[in-house]
């Protein structure tokens, strides 16, 4: 369990800007009140926005409150604190149905911007489906980067897996085919596809990757898909901006949220869920292979609501 006790103070200690912000505000308006009402009501409103929630996740978060504040007869405002962490966890378990790829024959596509971190997230998912015996096969078809490929091999060794990749300025689509090809004669379990986050403009990226989107459908049909969107926890309302664009692009099944150990916006996290009613899956947490784990609603709110004295 010492790994996992590694994962979560990484987790609580990327979480302290948010908890200073956010929690520490909530904490002062539980104390600070006498009595719920309207004003106590209107505060908390205010500091969840301000903590990056947005205005959906604040809105569900507070009528869930006031109907166990009415149906429980809660009178004293400290006890709306739990009332509100359950809220949360509530609202941000993932399913039981989620993580469904990883037993099936499936193509996981990851997409995002440049910088995210899609090529680190695939190294880790491919080190922990291969730990749980997989047949895993990375394809890697971001062609725009010569590095890009150089990076992923390396993850491809660290994982023990086959990487099916192509030249500098490959078509993306044509390494993806390739790799279908290769996934089916080798009978893998895992296909997994990394992209560019850049080309020569966003247009031409979106473009891209309904192509790729489109062969995979075309090629693979009986492969079970999964599409996760790789989002930097850092940058707030942008991820957020930027999970609805990639929508479009690909029917989005998953977040992946990154930096989560660094100055994390751990609300936005909270928002993308009640916003696009996409799940986060996945939550990384450092640099290494063994940096990503299963989004944990229960651990989430904990470290969220981490008191040293608890
Ligand atoms: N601290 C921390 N760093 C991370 C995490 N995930 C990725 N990184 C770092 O973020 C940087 C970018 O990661 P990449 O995986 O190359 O990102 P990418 O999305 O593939 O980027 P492009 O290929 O340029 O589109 C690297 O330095 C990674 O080590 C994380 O969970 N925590
Ligand atoms: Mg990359």
């Amino acid at each position: 369990m010492e790994e996992k006790k590694g994962f979560f103070r990484r987790l609580v200690s990327g979480l302290t800007k948010t908890r200073d912000n956010i929690v520490s505000g909530m904490d002062s308006i539980f104390h600070g009140f006498s009595k719920i009402d309207e004003d106590f009501y209107e505060e908390l409103e205010e500091t969840l926005i301000m903590g990056d929630l947005g205005v959906h996740a604040t809105m569900n978060i507070l009528d869930d409150l006031r109907e166990k504040v009415k149906t429980l007869h809660i009178k004293e405002p400290i006890e709306c604190r739990q009332l509100l962490i359950d809220s949360i966890k509530e609202q941000m378990d993932v399913g039981e149905t989620a993580y469904e790829f990883e037993e099936r024959t499936s193509v996981v596509f990851v997409i995002g911007v440049n910088g995210v971190g899609k090529t680190t997230t695939i190294g880790k998912l491919a080190g922990k489906l291969k730990s749980q015996g997989k047949k895993v096969m990375i394809a890697a078809a971001d062609t725009f980067r010569a590095a890009a490929g150089e990076q992923l091999k390396e993850w491809a060794n660290r994982a023990s897996v086959d990487m099916i990749g192509g030249q500098e300025g490959a078509d993306p689509a044509s390494v993806i085919y390739d790799a279908v090809a290769a996934a089916k004669a080798r009978k893998v379990d895992v296909l997994l596809c990394d992209t560019a986050g850049r080309l020569h403009n966003k247009k031409n990226l979106m473009e891209e990757l309904k192509k790729i989107n489109r062969v995979i459908d075309r090629e693979y049909p009986e492969a079970f898909r999964e599409t996760l969107v790789v989002l930097d926890a850092t940058t707030g309302q942008n991820a957020l901006a930027q999970a609805r664009e990639f929508n479009e692009a690909a029917d989005i099944t998953g977040v992946v949220l990154t930096k989560m150990d660094g100055t994390a916006k751990g609300g936005i996290a909270v928002a993308i869920q009640a916003e696009l009613g996409i799940p986060v899956k996945y939550i990384g947490v450092g640099e290494t292979i063994d940096d990503l784990q299963k989004f944990d609603s229960e651990e989430f709110v904990k470290a969220l609501f981490y008191r040293e004295e608890d």
